[in-house]
């Protein structure tokens, strides 16, 4: 009797030998990579994420691919950082303000007013002063290919227009996750507490705090302004963002993958630098019809002076900060 072979058992013969086949011929590990974003899909930041490892992928004949994960899906910023020092994931868009609190020398460009503008900003971080903070989160094992941007971060608040420091007398604001927040905050007279980006719209809604932070692109996606309308620029940070892949990820890639992943992150840059641009304006416009009520702040020298006392704690917390201040002051 001839003995029949149920396809199925056939399927999984030729699957089991195809996969051992090409285990065996396959020249170099293939990297599938795991990507963590807080923004969602459109963002700028998300599209220039995707075509980042589009790109990876192109140029490395598929030696390195991979999927963004929007919306904090993976975890929480916080934990995204942490988990990428350990290799938990592999390539990620950071705000470099979370990122102080694991890597102390990033603090700088967390002080307040730091950058005349988001042009000065660039430059720093183009020159030596973001080559030292790329080495300085090297060592924790994040590897920083490009810097992104994202503008720069005003208040807003459910309760009133901000045009003096008085204003946030009595006020509560969710800020990032890093304790040089805090001070900012009480250096001003308000109250802050720490808290995850996703849980802030619900925060606001239910008046567990009063107001928050942010740049014009994250105030419209996030829907904040929607529960928080009144957006008073203090424009106090000028925050880079850092496209990363992990220590861990990035050492098993050849010098030659490296270089072309390093590239196809920097045009990546390029490219989300101008979406930014495009964003910020269709942000504002779309926002003021809303009906936000925009408090502009001409001189911000009262806010600015209050600062002192955060410059001064962060410094002596952490004195390898007075020097990289000195470089960005003198960064023309
Ligand atoms: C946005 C940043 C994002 C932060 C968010 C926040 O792009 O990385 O998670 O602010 O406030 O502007 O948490």
């Amino acid at each position: 009797m001839i003995k029949k072979f149920s396809t199925k058992k056939i399927g999984s013969a030729l699957l089991v030998s195809g996969a051992l086949a090409a285990s065996c011929f396959a020249p170099l590990a293939q990297a599938d990579w795991k990507g963590w974003n807080v923004h969602p899909a459109g963002y700028p930041v998300t599209v220039a994420m995707e075509s980042f490892i589009k790109e990876a992928e192109k140029a490395t004949d598929g030696r390195v691919s991979g999927r963004v994960y929007n919306g904090a899906i993976l975890g929480s910023q916080e934990d995204a950082i942490q988990m990428m020092q350990v290799g938990g994931i592999d390539f990620a868009e950071f705000n470099l303000g979370p990122i102080g609190a694991s890597v102390p020398e990033v603090n700088v460009v967390s002080l307040p007013f730091i950058f005349k503008d988001v042009e000065h900003m660039h430059r720093v971080m183009d020159g030596p002063v973001g080559d030292e903070l790329s080495k300085a989160m090297e060592k924790k094992g994040i590897i920083s290919l490009a810097w992104y941007d994202s503008g720069s971060r005003s208040f807003y608040d459910s309760r009133k227009p901000i045009k003096t420091p008085e204003d946030m007398k009595g006020m509560k604001f969710r800020v990032m996750n890093n304790e040089l927040y805090v001070g900012m905050v009480e250096a001003l007279g308000g109250n802050a507490t720490p808290m995850a980006y996703s849980e802030v719209y619900q925060s606001l809604k239910t008046g567990v705090v009063d107001g928050a932070e942010n740049n014009w692109p994250s105030y419209d996606s996030s829907n904040h302004f929607e529960v928080a309308k009144y957006y008073s620029l203090t424009q106090h940070l000028i925050l880079p963002e850092t496209l990363s892949v992990s220590a861990k990820a990035w050492a098993k890639l050849s010098p030659e993958d490296q270089k072309a992943v390093r590239k196809a992150a920097q045009d990546s840059a390029e490219f989300q630098r101008k979406l930014w641009a495009e964003k910020v304006t269709e942000s504002r416009e779309k926002l003021i019809k809303a009906g936000i009520q925009i408090t502009e702040i001409e001189d911000k020298s009262a806010f600015q002076d209050a600062m002192a006392p955060v410059y001064a704690k962060a410094v002596k917390d952490n004195p390898t900060l007075a020097p990289l201040i000195e470089k960005i002051r003198n960064t023309k």
